[in-house]
């Protein structure tokens, strides 16, 4: 009998952090609001590669502390963490073996956000996941998505995924301790072998879990609902509702949409009684801060469940 699933459907909630070099504007591009959450801010404001990458020069999120993040789940109640290591920007949020685009050797932060994390959830009991963006990348040239940067020389998605994808993920399953939960995203055509070659890292963390965006034919071990709760669940398969505490995935400036906390209740109440997971997102600032809006919801879940659960 397979068992790697049972903390994962014990756990029931979860912390998303979308977080990366656009946060340091907060989605807007030269001080323009565009349309979708802020993550996306580099494609829609179809900003070319050398001029987005100098936000990096400006991630400087002083006030991050890796132990605050971890606690503030856990005292909501969360029971795992999955971040954006590479969002479709491309920019790796650790000391990435790839190259210099990362937080380590491209910012003035000069540190390794998810080594922190991984050690901070190690500490206090979460588990530790991470999402990576592995079909678009707007900053290699063989990753899909970015088709406005014609400075760009295109090579095949095979290149960008034997020189990039393999190695980074291969790092981030080796280097960072125990890693639970891989988030795969936007899911496009590659080659067979591509598909092989990253599906088969999974193996360097036994028991890891996956969910069902890597390609179609890779149905993971849990499906994935964005930002909306099913009438019903599936029955034969794992699942999982993803939702942004506001309105964008990234910090956006202005995102004033926080849903209540009573919402916030209902949804995992609604989502752990049909059987889900609730994987709720939160959106550190360019500082490196969760607002203060955020917070004040994740500690008023986190009092509703020390009132109701029994365990
Ligand atoms: C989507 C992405 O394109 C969004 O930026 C976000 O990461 C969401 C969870 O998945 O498909």
């Amino acid at each position: 009998e397979d068992h790697h699933m049972d903390w994962w459907h014990e756990a029931k909630f979860g912390m998303f952090i979308h977080w990366g070099i656009y946060s340091v504007v907060g989605g807007q591009y030269k001080g323009q609001d565009l349309p979708n959450s802020a993550e996306w801010m580099m494609c829609r404001g179809k900003v070319p590669i050398a001029e987005y990458s100098k936000y990096a020069e400006q991630f400087n999120p002083t006030k991050f502390d890796a132990d605050n993040f971890v606690k503030m789940a856990k005292d909501a109640g969360m029971k795992y963490m999955v971040i954006t290591a590479k969002h479709h920007d491309g920019f790796s949020m650790f000391d990435s073996v790839w190259g210099e685009y990362d937080v380590f050797d491209a910012t003035p932060f000069n540190r390794d956000i998810m080594k922190e994390l991984s050690r901070a959830c190690n500490e206090q009991g979460l588990r530790f996941g991470f999402y990576y963006s592995q079909a678009q990348d707007w900053h290699h040239p063989g990753g899909f998505g970015n088709n406005w940067d014609k400075s760009m020389k295109k090579v095949s998605s095979d290149v960008y995924v034997n020189e990039k994808v393999i190695p980074e993920v291969k790092q981030l399953l080796t280097e960072y301790g125990p890693i639970s939960i891989l988030w795969w995203d936007t899911p496009r055509d590659m080659s067979p072998e591509a598909f092989e070659n990253i599906y088969s890292l999974s193996s360097l963390q036994p028991g890891i879990i996956t969910n069902d965006r890597l390609g179609k034919d890779y149905p993971g071990d849990h499906k994935t609902f964005e930002r909306h709760i099913p009438d019903r669940g599936p029955v034969d398969q794992a699942w999982e509702v993803c939702m942004p505490i506001s309105g964008s995935w990234g910090y956006k400036k202005g995102d004033n949409a926080f849903k209540s906390t009573k919402e916030l209740i209902r949804n995992l109440a609604d989502i752990a009684h049909k059987g889900g997971n609730y994987l709720l997102n939160v959106s550190p600032t360019g500082e490196g801060v969760i607002l203060p809006q955020a917070q004040e919801r994740l500690k008023e879940i986190g009092e509703w469940m020390r009132t109701y659960s029994d365990s």
